[in-house]
């Protein structure tokens, strides 16, 4: 058993390094403001990506990211005014909804909507 094993890592490590088989992530900037979130692109490939959050606005902002019928929400905390920050995420096709969850900033218009595509 313990054989199986060891072969069995023997054979992952053996693989092709990532970079030289997988496609680079996809990256998506989200560009935040009072009150707006406006995605540098509607749609993206499915697979690993790197989802941006830039604040261009004068308050605090976060994001909040979920596939519709999804269970899992990803999440950015709070970026200060000029500044970003990134997650990096595997992402499944789908609609996802992305939002800002401080205070009333999403029915104010910090949400929108993304395409994963296969
Ligand atoms: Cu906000």
């Amino acid at each position: 058993m313990r054989r199986l094993a060891v072969a069995a890592l023997i054979l992952v490590a053996g693989a092709a390094p990532a970079s030289a088989s997988a496609p680079p992530p996809a990256r998506l900037q989200v560009a935040a403001k009072e009150f707006s979130l406006t995605l540098s692109r509607s749609k993206l490939k499915s697979g690993w990506a790197i989802v941006e959050l830039a604040n261009y606005g004068e308050d605090p902002h976060n994001l909040r990211l979920r596939r519709i019928g999804g269970t899992v929400t990803r999440s950015i905390s709070i970026v200060q005014a000029g500044d970003q920050r990134a997650l990096r995420a595997k992402l499944l096709p789908g609609r996802y909804k992305l939002w800002c969850s401080l205070a009333d900033h999403a029915a104010r218009g910090m949400r929108a909507e993304l395409i994963v595509t296969r």
